[in-house]
């Protein structure tokens, strides 16, 4: 599986559809693929049940394979898809619509094309017909038209086509883009969204934006999802960034780690805007094709803006905290240059733990060198767990062998800069696992940080087996990274530790872990529905 496509909660249940493909685990972004819409529903975004494939490859418009796309409910009450349909191996692609057939059926199981498809097609000078996908979801402007953003690369340049539809049904695009810069070329899985400063109710886009939202567009490149904050200018239908950065290496990303394609929804159940991505394998192809399944989607997370207006914020959906178990508790440690101190008592390979560190003093922070925002992941490598620093790195060593041959490392490291703090998170995996042939980065990303005030830079690290999901300073920064120890083939378990590797004291006021009960996960196979 791959991309998360159309999310939605409608009639008191979250559906979530994505890429699939049948015929196996592999490459599932290789138009050779016929992939479909995978489905599965839930009630409470945590425990899931798996469905019979919404889509498939059926129509000439989508015979080659059901790309990535949205749901949108119209008017709170019709929900319709809009997918990428591949109409031949050279992965030529169109916009398709899918209906429920029955919208009292509870799961919405069975949809149906309608006969009008494909209902846009890729008829501009300079478009690479290849390069035309991922639909966002539709929002209503003020004068009752229905519009959506396409992914395009127009004359080698990156751009969100839009389109307006008085139906949702027969579509006209508008000359101007809704938006496009020459940073980038092809966008994959576009996602607009409006959000206001400082508040983490979440907006419906069909809904009155209210004044002071800002808007956020998200894009989809090089296994990166990054973001641009600005606002939509309604009378010319455009998006204006506050600020865009030439260099796309500095451009703000939703997550710093393996986590690609996401997708976000606005959740009416409880009024806040949710998102979710793809979180490939990054072990061999041999061993996906091994344990028969590749790819998962990350915990959703509860998506907002903060009160900066430039950065936004997530954290695991509350939801979550209903598979916590035997909590451990630890207050007003104190770890010293070299501490290791051992969190004992939960299940290390299930995990959900938080931890706040807050420096001692801020008098030892190093100097920040700006050219290292060009590559965090870098600066991880060389300044990583077991170099000395000022104030940091300090963090969580997780999923440790006896001897610390295999482990991962999740710190900071807090840097000087002019009037300002600056803090590096890394999530280290070059020494996860002793297992030959797998991709193990030191992720990384800066974020900055009013450490004269805050004091208190906190880390919650969600572990789920080969998972490990990384938030930040409250969700400030977030690395989702995959690993696959020998422990984990083992089931013996694995060590977690509290570290500190700076010379300023850190102390850790608060630290509290859980084990993490198994989700109620449905998977089909071979026909038939198992417990995973
Ligand atoms: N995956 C889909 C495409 C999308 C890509 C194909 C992103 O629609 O652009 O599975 O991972």
């Amino acid at each position: 599986m791959n991309d998360p496509c159309g999310p939605m909660y409608y009639n008191g249940v979250y559906h979530e559809f994505y890429q699939y493909n049948p015929d196996g685990a592999f490459d599932p972004n290789d138009s050779l693929m016929n992939m479909v819409w995978g489905h599965s529903v839930s009630t409470d975004l945590i425990n899931w049940i798996g469905l019979e494939p919404a889509i498939k490859p059926d129509i000439p418009s989508d015979i080659c394979g059901c790309w990535t796309g949205s749901a949108t409910i119209l008017f709170g009450v019709q929900p319709v898809i809009i997918y990428t349909g591949l109409i031949d191996r050279k992965a030529n692609q169109v916009q398709n619509i899918a209906l429920p057939k029955n919208r009292s059926d509870p799961y919405l199981r069975e949809w149906a094309k309608v006969g009008s498809n494909p209902v846009i097609q890729h008829v501009i000078p300079g478009l690479n017909s290849s390069h035309f996908r991922d639909p966002t979801t539709g929002w209503i402007g003020p004068d009752g038209l229905w519009r959506i953003a396409v992914g395009a690369e127009v004359n080698g340049i990156g751009t969100a086509l839009l389109y307006k539809s008085e139906d949702f049904m027969s579509w006209t695009r508008i000359e101007r883009p809704l938006y496009s810069n020459n940073a980038l070329n092809m966008w994959e899985c576009l996602d607009f969204f409006a959000v206001v400063p400082g508040s983490n109710n979440g907006l419906d886009m069909s809904s009155e934006i209210p004044s002071g939202a800002k808007h956020v567009l998200k894009v989809s490149i090089n296994s990166c999802d990054m973001y641009i904050v600005g606002v939509y200018d309604l009378k010319r239908d455009e998006f204006v960034p506050d600020t865009v950065q030439d260099d796309n290496r500095l451009w703000t990303r939703i997550d710093y780690g393996t986590f690609y394609a996401s997708k976000s929804f606005f959740d009416s159940k409880h009024g806040r805007r949710v998102i979710w991505a793809w979180s490939n394998e990054t072990d061999s192809y041999s061993d996906d094709i091994a344990k028969g399944w590749a790819g998962i989607h990350s915990i959703p997370r509860t998506i907002w803006l903060d009160g900066d207006g430039k950065q936004l914020i997530q954290w695991p959906v509350e939801e979550i905290e209903s598979l916590r178990i035997n909590e451990i508790n630890h207050q007003g440690l104190e770890l010293k240059k070299g501490d290791l101190f051992e969190i004992k008592g939960i299940d290390t390979l299930q995990a959900d733990v938080e931890i706040d560190f807050e420096p001692t003093s801020i008098d030892d922070a190093e100097t920040f060198d700006p050219s290292w925002l060009f590559d965090p992941r870098k600066q991880c490598r060389e300044a990583d767990a077991s170099v000395h620093g000022g104030i940091g790195p300090f963090g969580l060593v997780i999923l440790a062998s006896d001897n610390m041959e295999e482990h991962t490392a999740v710190h900071f490291r807090v840097y000087k800069s002019e009037q300002k703090y600056i803090i590096l998170m890394c999530s280290d995996l070059r020494r996860s696992s002793l297992r030959p042939g797998l991709y193990t980065p030191a992720y990384g990303g800066f974020f900055e940080f009013d450490l004269e005030n805050e004091k208190r830079i906190s880390l919650r690290t969600l572990i789920d087996r080969s998972a490990v999901e990384s938030f930040g300073s409250g969700g400030r920064i977030c690395i989702t990274a995959r690993v696959y120890p020998v422990a984990l083939v083992d089931d013996d378990g694995a060590h977690m530790y509290a570290f500190n590797n700076g010379s300023t004291t850190v102390r850790v006021p608060q630290l509290r872990a859980w084990s993490m009960k198994r989700a109620q996960v449905n998977v089909m196979k071979g026909g038939s529905v198992i417990d995973a």
